[in-house]
């Protein structure tokens, strides 16, 4: 019989030092709540199992038994489905208070039977804060039979300060069973498990066990529905496994097969007795009671370092999968930056539309031939353009915009095409893109009037810039001769024609688009306020342009930031679990315990 319960761990009360640990507690607990897990890495959804329930068992558990050290003992009767543990629950009661029946899986919700005058302790959010709670007769399976809700049944036979909770099947086929049964186990200060002869060697309940070893809860095991001439070698061969599993400590009873005609039938008396009075004296021995108590607070406490350290690892993995994904979007788009720039430098963009109106501007068959003699006719020529007529610029500048926009959005759909082709063969990046795939494989829909927007304000800009140079006195009259929209679009034009890059015919005409309009600029504002100036409309436009590359990478950016940790999140963590581990082990009221005070019977 596993009767032998300790003497109580004494003096420990006075020493009690909960409330920084509580404090750190609830530290870590935020830390682990405010964790984004959501990029997809080998070991995610362990960690985010992990971190949700560390959350659960801080609320459900840790913080209400760390605050009120004296409240009721409540053990969980835990199992597989089937396994008898409704049935258990009632007959230990000795009435029916929950619903056992035929139909797989039965208990749906909890039911939480205990001494009326314990039942303040249940019928508040005190543990287990998300389920809401029902009162009444649990036993007809109406309220308090759904998940989310706590049923409290008050009853005189159950003996004051231990509550039995009846929770539904470990290794449910209904998830939402499977996860509150964890969750429930997890909120126990003693777990009962029930299985039967049948099933114990089943692997979900064994990793619900190693898990209890781990975390040394106080741990009765039922084994029900034994066939009478199978009960010495199957309790001994669970009594075995038990011992291999490294609890050995805990307390085994053993209910051999009865037969139950009715399914809200109860078992005989007899067969719990052996249960229900060792149950009964650890509810009567307020010492023993605090020792398991204690015992599994402590382990569960102690259980955090290594859990914590788990998912801080995972958050380690996800930060660098982060960066991995950010780099290489930032990568593509610092390259089509370059590309622009490139285009811009080598003359690129005067190809084409903005030679040949630029040739009709200035009627280039002439310019090429005379440049160098007759430079100054040149300058005439645009002056008299642009004073004869009011908006003689316009081609030219249309082209020139729609050259320069045709260069930035192949550069931006460049960027995005090789962004989704290198995120594409990352798991985290593949599962980030997801159906987005098609949209993220180019520019984005407002990148278009975006980019005329930008385009449109450079030649503002540019304009501005002619005009403020012109502000000197020597340049103004000579400004005046050229009007200022003509000496912009010179200006914009010799910002794409500094460098060479060109070739053949296009050499000769570009050049002598870049000569032409460097003299014209010369002859306005003399060698060096060119060269600055063209610098200074240069750098504007590239600075224009990386901000719009840097909105359309952000949308990649952004992905990523919604889906993983904060940058300083495993910093964040791991700091708050040192904290915490200071505060445990500062705190006396946690001394190391001497016993759970249950050891295995047969
Ligand atoms: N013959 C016999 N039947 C039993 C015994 N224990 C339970 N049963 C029957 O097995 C069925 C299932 O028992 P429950 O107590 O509802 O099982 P449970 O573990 O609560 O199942 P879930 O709520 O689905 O997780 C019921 O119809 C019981 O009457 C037993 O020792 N002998
Ligand atoms: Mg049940």
């Amino acid at each position: 019989m596993p009767e032998r319960l300790r003497p109580p761990a004494r003096g420990n009360a006075k020493a009690v030092n909960a409330p920084d640990l509580a404090e750190a507690l609830v530290a870590l607990r935020h830390r682990v709540d405010a964790l984004r897990l959501n990029l997809a890495s080998p070991g995610a959804e362990a960690a985010r199992a992990a971190q949700a329930e560390l959350v659960a068992q801080v609320d459900d558990y840790l913080l209400p038994r760390l605050r009120q050290i004296d409240a009721p003992l409540l053990a969980v009767v835990g199992g597989s489905t089937g396994a008898g543990k409704s049935t258990l629950v009632n007959s230990l009661v000795g009435d029916n208070v929950t619903k056992a029946g035929w139909l797989r899986p039965t208990t749906r919700g909890p039911v939480l039977v205990c001494n009326p005058a314990d039942e303040r302790w249940f019928a508040e959010d005190r543990i287990l804060p998300e389920l809401s709670r029902t009162t009444g007769d649990g036993s007809r399976g109406g309220v308090g039979q759904s998940g989310g809700t706590l049923h409290v049944v008050p009853h005189a036979r159950v003996p004051g300060g231990l509550a039995l909770l009846d929770a539904p099947d470990i290794d449910s086929v209904v998830t939402q069973n499977r996860q509150l049964a964890g969750q429930l186990l997890a909120a126990a200060d003693l777990w009962i498990f029930a299985t039967t002869a049948a099933r114990y060697a089943d692997a979900v309940p064994w990793e619900l066990l190693r898990q209890a070893q781990q975390r040394s809860t106080a741990l009765a095991v039922v084994l029900n529905r034994v066939p009478p001439e199978g009960v010495r070698d199957i309790s001994t061969h669970l009594a075995t496994m038990l011992a291999d599993n490294g609890l050995r400590r805990a307390s085994l009873f053993v209910i051999p097969e009865t037969t139950l005609p009715g399914e809200q039938d109860r078992l005989p008396d007899a067969a719990v007795a052996p249960l229900r009075g060792w149950l009964a004296r650890l509810a009567g021995d307020a010492d023993a009671r605090a020792e398991v108590i204690r015992t599994t607070l402590d382990g569960a406490l102690r259980s955090m370092r290594q859990r914590v350290s788990a998912v801080a690892r995972e958050v380690d993995d996800q930060l660098a999968a982060a960066a991995l994904l950010r780099d290489e979007a930032d990568q593509f788009y610092a390259d089509a930056a370059r590309e622009v720039d490139d285009g811009v430098r080598s003359g690129t963009v005067l190809r084409g539309e903005v030679l040949a109106r630029w040739q009709e501007f200035v009627g280039t068959g002439e310019l090429t031939r005379s440049l160098e003699q007759r430079i100054g006719r040149l300058r005439d020529r645009v002056a008299a353009f642009v004073t004869g007529r009011p908006a003689p610029t316009e081609a030219v500048e249309q082209a020139l915009e729609s050259s320069l926009e045709s260069l930035v959005r192949a550069a931006a759909d460049g960027a995005a095409e090789r962004t989704v082709d290198a995120w594409r063969v990352r798991p985290a990046g593949r599962a980030l893109l997801g159906e987005r795939t098609r949209v993220l494989g180019h520019s984005s829909d407002g990148f278009r009037p975006t980019l005329e927007r930008e385009v449109r304000a450079w030649q503002g800009r540019v304009l501005e810039l002619v005009a403020q140079e012109g502000g000197h006195k020597r340049t103004r009259a000579r400004l005046a001769t050229f009007g200022t929209n003509a000496t912009g679009l010179v200006a914009m034009l010799a910002v794409f024609s500094s460098t060479g890059g060109l070739t053949g015919v296009e050499l000769l005409v570009a050049g002598g688009t870049t000569a032409a309009s460097h003299k014209v600029l010369e002859a306005v504002f003399g060698d060096s306020a060119v060269r600055e100036l063209a610098a200074l409309a240069r750098d504007d436009l590239l600075e224009r342009v990386e901000d719009l590359l840097a909105t359309e990478r952000r949308r990649f950016d952004d992905l990523v930031d919604a889906a993983s940790p904060d940058v300083d999140a495993a910093i964040g963590l791991r700091a708050a679990l040192d904290g915490f581990e200071k505060a445990r082990r500062a705190s006396r009221a946690l001394a190391r315990p001497r016993s759970t005070g249950v050891d295995v019977a047969r």
